[in-house]
């Protein structure tokens, strides 16, 4: 047998002449050398499973040069080190991207046909890192891809979560979830450091003692401790020999047994502790935007932010000894949302407790590195912990948010007098029949900057959630619009449009989107929008096939693809949504189709498990999406699909493909959103409120090129005060037959009332969603879409155009200006 292989690996690294014949052979062999000895295969084989892990390995291998010089380099520099502390990262997929940041590209290609694979089969292979949920692990995921590309000393730090967020799939119309073990086949991207392993502390109590010196102390005692170990994930820049590091933490038991049950003769039980340890970071929370209270996900939180505060005070202590005078200036924590806020007072612990610092000192370091982003104006999902179980989880902890609201309070009755009232009101612990600590507040208190996540977002925080706080410190509330990274969500998903544009404004764009207004003056060249449009259509028959595969349902690319992805909730309406695909259904039924525009509607998202009027919506697109796609009057004219199993990889095929851009949201709940910016830099046209980054979308674009509809967040307000949606229903036909439709049990298939509670909530004059008072501007600015898609060339030029202003939407600007405002962080370079 060793004959037929030897051949295989001849022909494997023979040179091809018509390219880089080094990099060429050495990438085989580097290839053939992981196949055989690496993953131990028998034979050079062709099975694409294989080759992804053979072909990461090699990438990460060629990484790792990069990743020592650049941890090397910011060991040795004496700069600020920021660490972005989340409980999400949602990666995805990590192989293309790095054969695109490393520019191997063709070279990999090339050396993949050598094994008879092509380089997009091996790469579907990864199982996506779903260790986020939605916009806020994405996010995450985004800056520390522009933080690699700008060369800035910033270190993620989160979860190794075994299981990720769930896999979707639809049983019957209805979400059923399955787990996501996305670990099965193993991780070759990450590499594991139990030299760095961390003690971290649960349960117990605390004691007071008194030091040789007399002072008196507190301390944790009788805790149960488990370990931290890290494994690290490689972040390549984009071409420019950076690698930043994502430690992501597992948890696991320490070896000291009990041994008194151990000579009980309880050794299995005493062995089996470790599964309790290793629960921790089992699993991810699958709730977007909501709050938990679960004791587990508390343990998640202070898991990860003791670990890595320990970690980064151990360099400290490596590099500076016991003197922390400079930490504060060196170091910075951005905590991502309130999740990590246990990091203001285990931060105060270890400094007090560990290090001996007094709390004066330990308060000043504290404040001065500690940054707060918030994700969210629902309220909801302001996250508290009733205090009880936060005590007999983290007692020692808990005495230290005491005594910093203690203090705050005694700070902030100095600053305003007799206002007893506003003690009450901003107070770290909400007083009540169960006491519960304020983690917003928390974080707020503790840190030197609190930032929103879009200009209106953050104004609304301001005047809303957070007046007080801006009050008391008028300057620390400020505002960082999100953004994407246009390598992963332009240039990498879509390779026609990364072609087209390298071949007319040159290739700058991709580290660089600012680059991309070059595009605005081709909107007005024919042949240009020609082959713009080209592109868009490859994409759309590539999303039609996906669509296919996956749902198989045919999406006729000839028609209009409307899209909607997002987590299901209600203020993001895709309810709304599906209101309208009813209202073109009936327009078919009643044989009103002047002016309609064959579309194909998609709509995916997860649902959080326990919501249950979202999973409701979900089963409502599927029914609605059943009738409608089997009746043939609609056929030539109307599709919808829920896409299941939504997430990055989904996007990567779907944003391409899309043409129409749903960003629907009650204004004033949608922080920012950024979806709506990845479907902006692909050329689509949104249709949107104005709510969250959809406001600066619209002004970066021009009116004329977005489609407004809907109240604005001041007028959704006052329009609650006087909510009749039941006269807005008797008073608008259209309206009053979709609701006909839906009532009348036109989609219920076999289950009558199933979709009771979400009618009568449409019709609850409490609905805070407004969905009924927003439809009848929705279906009119449809209307406006489907006159504009018959203008194929107006279509394409609003296209273009928007693509051409969204240099504004890049997570380089948005990081540039974390680095700038928050950070005070400059680049890292040889
Ligand atoms: C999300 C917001 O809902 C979304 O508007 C924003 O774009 C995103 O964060 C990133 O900032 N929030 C969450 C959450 O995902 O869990 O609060």
């Amino acid at each position: 047998s060793i004959l037929p292989m030897q051949k295989t690996l001849d022909s494997a690294v023979s040179p091809s002449s018509e390219t880089d014949d080094v990099l060429l052979g050495s990438l085989s062999h580097e290839l053939r050398r992981h196949l055989l000895f690496t993953l131990g295969r028998d034979d050079i084989d062709s099975d694409p499973g294989y080759c992804f892990r053979a072909a990461a390995i090699t990438i990460r291998d060629r990484i790792s040069r990069d990743w020592r010089r650049t941890r090397e380099l910011q060991a040795a520099s004496d700069t600020r080190h920021v660490n972005y502390l989340s409980l999400e990262f949602l990666l995805g997929r990590s192989l293309n991207n790095a054969i695109q940041n490393m520019d191997l590209d063709e070279a990999m290609r090339k050396a993949l046909h050598r094994f008879g694979v092509e380089l997009e089969e091996v790469i579907d292979k990864e199982h996506d890192a779903g260790l986020g949920n939605g916009g806020l692990g994405r996010l995450a995921a985004c800056f520390l891809d522009s933080c690699a590309n700008l060369q800035l000393p910033v270190s993620g730090y989160g979860i190794r979560y075994e299981y990720g967020m769930f896999h979707q799939l639809i049983e019957g119309g209805r979400q059923v979830e399955a787990p996501d073990h996305w670990l099965r086949d193993g991780n070759p991207w990450e590499i594991e450091r139990p030299e760095d392993t961390k003690r971290i502390r649960l349960y117990g109590r605390t004691e007071r003692y008194v030091d040789e010196k007399g002072k008196p102390h507190s301390r944790w005692v009788e805790s149960l401790d488990i370990l931290a170990v890290p494994y690290d994930m490689p972040i390549p820049g984009f071409r420019n020999g950076t690698v930043n590091t994502l430690r992501l933490w597992k948890a696991t038991a320490t070896d000291a047994f009990d041994l008194n049950e151990f000579n009980a003769g309880s050794y299995p039980e005493s062995v089996a502790q470790k599964n309790n340890a290793e629960q921790i970071s089992m699993v991810l929370y699958p709730n977007d935007a909501s709050e938990n209270g679960k004791e587990l996900r508390l343990k998640q939180q202070y898991f990860l932010v003791s670990a890595s505060l320990q970690d980064v005070l151990a360099n400290w202590v490596e590099q500076h000894g016991e003197d922390f005078s400079g930490f504060g200036e060196k170091n910075c924590f951005q905590l991502n949302d309130t999740h990590p806020a246990c990091a203001v007072p285990e931060l105060m612990r270890l400094l007090m407790d560990e290090h001996e610092l007094e709390w004066d000192q330990a308060w000043e370091i504290t404040t001065q590195c500690m940054a707060y982003t918030n994700h969210t104006l629902l309220p909801e999902a302001l996250e508290r912990w009733s205090v009880s179980l936060f005590g007999q989880l983290l007692p020692r902890v808990l005495e230290i948010i005491f005594e910093i609201n203690e203090r705050f309070l005694a700070e902030v009755a100095k600053k305003f007098p007799n206002e007893p009232e506003l003690l009450k009101r901003v107070s770290l612990i909400e007083e009540g029949h169960t006491p519960h600590i304020r983690m917003a507040y928390l974080s707020i208190v503790g840190s030197f900057s609190v930032n929103g996540v879009a200009q209106l977002h953050t104004d609304l925080l301001k005047t809303g959630l957070f007046a007080d706080f801006d009050r008391i410190w008028p300057n620390k509330i400020n505002n960082k619009t999100n953004g994407v990274t246009q390598r992963r969500w332009l240039s990498h998903c879509n390779p026609g449009l990364r072609d087209l544009m390298n071949e007319t404004i040159g290739t700058r764009w991709e580290s660089d989107l600012e680059e991309i207004s070059a595009l605005a003056p081709l909107a007005e060249d024919a042949e240009f929008r020609s082959r713009w449009r080209g592109v868009k259509n490859a994409n759309k028959e590539r999303l039609s096939k996906y669509v296919k595969q996956n749902t198989g349902v045919d999406f006729d690319p000839s028609m209009l693809f409307d899209v909607q992805v997002k987590r299901i909730h209600e203020y993001k309406r895709q309810l709304m949504n599906v209101l309208h695909v009813i209202h073109l259904y009936d327009r078919i039924l009643q044989g009103e189709t002047a002016g309609m525009v064959p579309r194909c509607v998609l709509i995916g998202g997860k649902a959080a498990p326990g919501y249950h009027l979202a999973k409701l919506i979900v089963k409502l697109i599927n029914n609605v999406a059943r009738v409608v796609n089997s009746d043939p009057r609609a056929r030539d004219l109307l599709r919808l699909v829920f896409f299941p199993n939504y997430r990055v990889s989904a996007m990567e095929v779907i944003c391409p493909g899309t043409e129409l851009s749903e960003q629907i949201s009650t204004a004033g709940k949608e922080a920012s959103g950024t979806g709506n910016m990845k479907f902006m830099m692909n050329g689509a046209l949104t249709i949107g409120t104005l709510d969250g980054a959809n406001i600066e979308i619209r002004e970066k674009a021009g009116a004329e090129n977005f489609f407004l509809f809907g109240l604005n967040a001041a007028e959704a307000q006052e329009a609650r005060k006087s909510y009749d949606p039941n006269a807005i229903i008797a008073a608008d036909p259209a309206i009053a037959r979709v609701m006909e439709l839906l009532e009348g049990g036109h989609f219920h298939g076999s289950e009558p009332g199933v979709f009771g509670e979400l009618t009568s909530g449409l019709r609850n004059p409490h609905d805070q969603w407004l969905t009924i008072a927003d439809l009848r501007s929705f279906i009119d600015a449809q209307d406006r879409v489907a006159e504009t898609y018959q203008k194929a060339d107006q279509w394409d030029r609003m296209s273009i155009l928007n693509a051409a202003n969204s240099g504004w939407f890049s997570s380089d600007r948005t990081i540039q200006q974390y680095a700038d405002e928050i950070w005070k962080v400059k680049p890292l370079t040889e």
